[in-house]
This record gives C-alpha cells, sequence and structure tokens, in this order.
C-alpha cells in the first residue's frame, strides 16, 4: 500500500532537486528517479518487505541505496518524510500532478509558478485561458494549446487508475481478508476481475456469515484511508492510493451468481438477463430463479452460463462484443494463457536504458520459466536512452553471446535492438548489424506529431525494408497522459500482415500497446502478436500478466502470439 505514495514522493523530490540552482545534483536526483521506478513497479509493499527484512531487505531492492531506504523506514514508521516537507516548503507546488502534463518538466513548472504564481492545475488552466503562457519566453502559442489539450485528456480520464496499480492492491486487501479467520471465500470482481487497463474502483466480494466482523476489519485495514459507507451487505471504503473500494458480502447460496453479477461489465449482465427472462428465468445477483422463486443455482458462476445455454466465458471477453453470441453457439475462441508465453521478446538491460546486467534478467527470466529472451537495447537516435552505434551493437552481441554460453541451455538469449524507425521511415543501423541479429524489433519514437497520412507512409515504408520483425508499441500511447499517435491503422495491420511484422503487445501497466480495442481490429487482419514486457529492470519480466490479459481481451489465442512457439518455431516466422 505504500508503493505508490512513496514512488511518487520520490519523484517530485527529485523535481524539485533540479530546481536547486545552488549546487549540481544530477546524481542525487538520478538516485531518486531511479528508486521511484523501483518502488512504483514493485508488486510487493515495500513496507511488507521492510517488516519482514528491515534496511537491508529494502537495499537489495534495484535502485535503492543507503539514504532511499532510510526515507522509506521514515515514511513507513512516521507517516512523514521530512526532506520532503522542506522541499516543499521552499516550492509550493502541485509536481505530482502538473508533471503529468505532457510537455511540462519541473523548470518548465518552475518558470510558471514564478512567472505566472501557477501552483497547480487549477492554476495552470486560469492562465490558459487568459492566454498568459503563450507570451512567456520558451512556451508559444503552440505549447499553450497543447498544455490546455493535455489537461483535458487527463481530466477525461476520470481519476481511472492503472490496472498496474489496482490490482496489486486489490490482491493485498483480497490477502489479507482472506487470512482474517472470518470468512469462507473471497474474491476480486469488477472491472479488475475483467482486467480492463483502468479501473474506477475495486469490487471485492466475500462469502462469510459474520458479515458485521469483516466489515469491521475491512474498515480497519491499513490501505484503509476512510469508511465512506457501511452496512450489513456494502461497504466503501476510501483507499489511500486514492481509489474507492466497495465490499460485498453474501450468503453461500449467492456466491456464483454474485460472482457473476459482480464481474459485469453491466452491458454483459443486461444482455444475460434478457436470455434468462427469455427461458422464463429471473437472473440477479441472489441467484437464476424459476417460476416458483426457488434459486436454481447454487454453485458456480459456470453454472449460471450452462443454464442460460452459454459456455463459461472468461471474464476479460465480458464486454458485450459479441462474446455472448458466440457462447450460445459453443463458438468461443480458446484464448492464449498465461502459462502458454515460452518467451520474452522485449527487454532491456544496462547497455542502454535497463537497470539491470544481461546476467541478471537472464537469470530472472530463467526463473519464470523463459525458454528465451530477447535482449533488444536502443539504437542511437534514442541518445536520450543512450542508444547505441553500429560499432557498440557489436559488443553488446558478444556480450548476449558469452552469457548464453554460461547460461547452456537454462535459457537462450536472443540478439536484437528496439531501432528507431526514423522521420523518413528509414532505419537508423547499418545493415550488416541488422544482419548479425536473430530478429528486430522497431518503434516510433520521435517526431510523433506527425499527421496521419505521413505517419503511416513512415511505418510502412519502414516495414518495406524488410527487416522488422516486431513493430513495438505500436500506437506510442501512454494511458492518461499521451494520446495515440496518428496513422491509419487498417492500413498499418495490412501491411505488417503481408510484411510478416508482429505487433506488439506491451505490457507495461501505463502502455498495454495495442490495445484491446485495436488487437480486436488488428486481428481481423489476420496478423500475428508478441506479448513482451519491454522490461528495464528484472522485476519488469513479472508484467507479462497485463499483456496477456489484454492480449485475451482482443480474444487472441495461443497461435496468434508468436512468443507462445518454441524457440525453432519462432525462427521460422522470422524467416518469413
Ligand atoms: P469500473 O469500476 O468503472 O472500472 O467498472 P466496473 O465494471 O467494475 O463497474 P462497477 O464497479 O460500477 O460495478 C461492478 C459490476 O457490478 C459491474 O461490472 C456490473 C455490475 N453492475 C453494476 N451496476 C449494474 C446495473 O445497473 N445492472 C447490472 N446488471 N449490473 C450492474
Ligand atoms: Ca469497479
Ligand atoms: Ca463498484
Amino acid at each position: 500500500m505504500y508503493n505508490s505514495q512513496i514512488a511518487e514522493i520520490f519523484e517530485e523530490i527529485a523535481d524539485m532537486l533540479e530546481l536547486d540552482k545552488e549546487k549540481d545534483r544530477k546524481f542525487e536526483i538520478l538516485a531518486y528517479r531511479k528508486a521511484a521506478v523501483t518502488i512504483g513497479t514493485l508488486q510487493e509493499d515495500v513496507g511488507d518487505i521492510y517488516r519482514k527484512r528491515g534496511l537491508a531487505g529494502l537495499q537489495e531492492l534495484p535502485g535503492i541505496g543507503k539514504s532511499t531506504s532510510e526515507h522509506i523506514k521514515e515514511y513507513i514508521e512516521t507517516g512523514r518524510l521530512k526532506k520532503y516537507d522542506e522541499l516543499k516548503k521552499k516550492y509550493p507546488i502541485d509536481f505530482a500532478r502538473l508533471t503529468n502534463i505532457q510537455g511540462l518538466g519541473a523548470k518548465r513548472i518552475l518558470k510558471l509558478y514564478k512567472m505566472l504564481g501557477v501552483k497547480n492545475i487549477d492554476d495552470l488552466k486560469r492562465a490558459i485561458k487568459a492566454h498568459e503562457i503563450r507570451d512567456l519566453e520558451g512556451f508559444g502559442e503552440k505549447s499553450e494549446s497543447e498544455i490546455g489539450k493535455s489537461i483535458a485528456m487527463l481530466e477525461s480520464s476520470g481519476g481511472r487508475m492503472l490496472l498496474g496499480i489496482a490490482l496489486p492492491e486489490a490482491e493485498r486487501i483480497r490477502d489479507a481478508i482472506r487470512n482474517s479467520g472470518l470468512v469462507e471465500r473471497v474474491e476480486i470482481g469488477g472491472s479488475t476481475r475483467r482486467m480492463k487497463e483502468t479501473v474506477g474502483d475495486l469490487d471485492i466480494l466475500v462469502i462469510s456469515s459474520k458479515s458485521d466482523a469483516v466489515m469491521d476489519f475491512v474498515s480497519r485495514l491499513s490501505e484503509v484511508e476512510r469508511t465512506l459507507a457501511k452496512g450489513p451487505t456494502k461497504t466503501t471504503v476510501r483507499l489511500k492510493i486514492g481509489l474507492n473500494c466497495d465490499i460485498r458480502v453474501l450468503e453461500k447460496s449467492s456466491f456464483g451468481a454474485a460472482i457473476q453479477y459482480f464481474t459485469g461489465n453491466k452491458d454483459h449482465n443486461v444482455k444475460l438477463r434478457q436470455i434468462a427472462i427469455g427461458k422464463g428465468l429471473k437472473l440477479n445477483e441472489y441467484g437464476l430463479f424459476d417460476k416458483k422463486g426457488t434459486n436454481t443455482v447454487t454453485g458456480s458462476e459456470e453454472e449460471i452460463y450452462r443454464k442460460l445455454g452459454l459456455d463459461w466465458i472468461e471474464p476479460e471477453m465480458r464486454e458485450d462484443r459479441g462474446e455472448i453470441e458466440l457462447a450460445q453457439q459453443h463458438k468461443l475462441p480458446r484464448l492464449v494463457q498465461l502459462g502458454d508465453v515460452r518467451g520474452d521478446l522485449h527487454v532491456h538491460s544496462r547497455y542502454t536504458d535497463g537497470a539491470n546486467s544481461i546476467e541478471e534478467i537472464a537469470d530472472e527470466a530463467a526463473k519464470l520459466g523463459r525458454e528465451y529472451i530477447g535482449m533488444t537495447d536502443h539504437s542511437k537516435s534514442e541518445y536520450v536512452t543512450g542508444g547505441m552505434t553500429d560499432k557498440e551493437f557489436e559488443k553488446y552481441f558478444a556480450a548476449v553471446d558469452k552469457i548464453n554460453d554460461k547460461f547452456d541451455n537454462r535459457i537462450t538469449l536472443l540478439k536484437s535492438s528496439e531501432m528507431d524507425i526514423l522521420k523518413d521511415g528509414s532505419l537508423d543501423l547499418q545493415n550488416k548489424t541488422l544482419d548479425s541479429m536473430d530478429y528486430r524489433l522497431a518503434a516510433v519514437h520521435t517526431s510523433l506529431k506527425m499527421d496521419e497520412d505521413e505517419m503511416t507512409k513512415r511505418i510502412i515504408k519502414a516495414f518495406d525494408t524488410g527487416y522488422i520483425n516486431i513493430f513495438a508499441h505500436p500506437t506510442e500511447r501512454i494511458i492518461n497522459q499521451r494520446p495515440p499517435i496518428k496513422m491509419n491503422l487498417d492500413k498499418i495491420f495490412e501491411a505488417a500482415k503481408d510484411n510478416g511484422v508482429a505487433l506488439e503487445i506491451d505490457s507495461f501497466p501505463n502502455r498495454l500497446d495495442l490495445s484491446d480495442e485495436n488487437i480486436l481490429l488488428a486481428r481481423k487482419y489476420g496478423v500475428k502478436f508478441a506479448i513482451d514486457t519491454d522490461a528495464h529492470r528484472t522485476e519488469h519480466l513479472k508484467l507479462m500478466r497485463y499483456g496477456v490479459s489484454t492480449a485475451k481481451r482482443g480474444w487472441l489465442t495461443k497461435d496468434q502470439v508468436i512468443n507462445t512457439r518454441s524457440l525453432k518455431e519462432l525462427r521460422t516466422f522470422f524467416k518469413r
């Protein structure tokens, strides 16, 4: 429960330190940023790590040093951080929100504060409305309008939280309730169970005969900020991470109906209820009732679907996008599963902007049971990441070969790169370098604002080189932060199919790119997909589950996903 709070505070400290002109704080700033990424993407709670293994446990985390671990300890023990409070007095600015706006870094935020007194989003909106920003040095009219658009985008997200933050929190709460000894069963429902990319609130379903005790227990959980409503069957609490959580307690006989109902989505439920009515039955959260009012289901969710004449539908598909009709015809696709994944084809190491050595990555990936892993550090045009030249790739690949020998049959490392698709559609490495790779991944990183026509041509031209095997995070969107690039998806998907380019599903929780909807469109073109983690540190290798769920939400089967293949079959795909 502390992770997102501490990550945010570290980010903010780094932002504020950047404004401190008195001395060079480059390394200190970097330390806070690294620590923020580690904590922010950690699936285990830092509070638990500290309680179990103390400061030493914290310092074992990559990117956490002596001073950042002391900070974590201070925050866990006192709920405050002196260093943060002091900086905050000096800069009373809402960095956490303002830095979410595309194009606003710490320095520009400070300028807005000094020149216009902008402390938060509301101040910023006022300044835009009064056209005060366009006259500031280094801003201009275009930048004023971009900032306005970015605020609108942020606000239209309606405070929905990334699944990558909401799901681990829901799992912690579920486990705490499960271990309370008060309940018979507890499950996560709602959009979290459907693995939707963002979540409005958490829904947790409990089977217990001690409803009052369960509700008391929930209200006292350390994750809870306050209780908003408390009743015998439903309690709503506000969580410290800034999300509401509904907890419902039901009787055992209602479990199947309740988990079905509270998993949703609403449209799926409405359609199911109509099917029930057509059969002279009544479906609600308590059961499936016949004309006499007798509940005809007592057990599982499967039973409800079966009694209505449908096959059971995986939660990820329950969005009323045609899945009910397929279930009636017994024609549901058999969706790809996490256990089908055999390798990960998009991973960064310390050679560019990753945090771990190739060896550390190989070791962790092998522990996760991956059979192969593709090393895809950046090419030179992506210079902010320390992207490599052709010459540097020779050394990189030699290092990959060496680790490959060392690991023998435990795991196979593949030589690759996340290459830049340049503005004119060319690639930024020599053919000789490209030929020395096992496969090639490419992405658009710069000039993201091109118009649709130009961008479409740029990407297709890159596909036409015949060198690209995987098109990484195709739309470049960052959820709640950056809109997708403009391109003609139909043309791109068709060209991908023609050139044997697999489309990536990037598992990073703020990317999930392609999105479920785009996958549903792309699959019609018969194109293949690669579910990758885009890991920048070893813990990220576990993010695969988010990509797989997104693939399931896009109805993909195992054979449509290339990294479910054996290495031998994968190499055949790469040869086309
Ligand atoms: P969210 O929280 O916005 O991310 O999305 P959900 O799907 O978790 O929605 P939520 O929390 O409002 O409700 C949980 C589930 O309860 C929802 O997926 C389906 C069910 N549900 C809620 N309202 C209705 C309703 O009016 N009719 C029916 N049939 N089901 C409903
Ligand atoms: Ca919900
Ligand atoms: Ca809810």
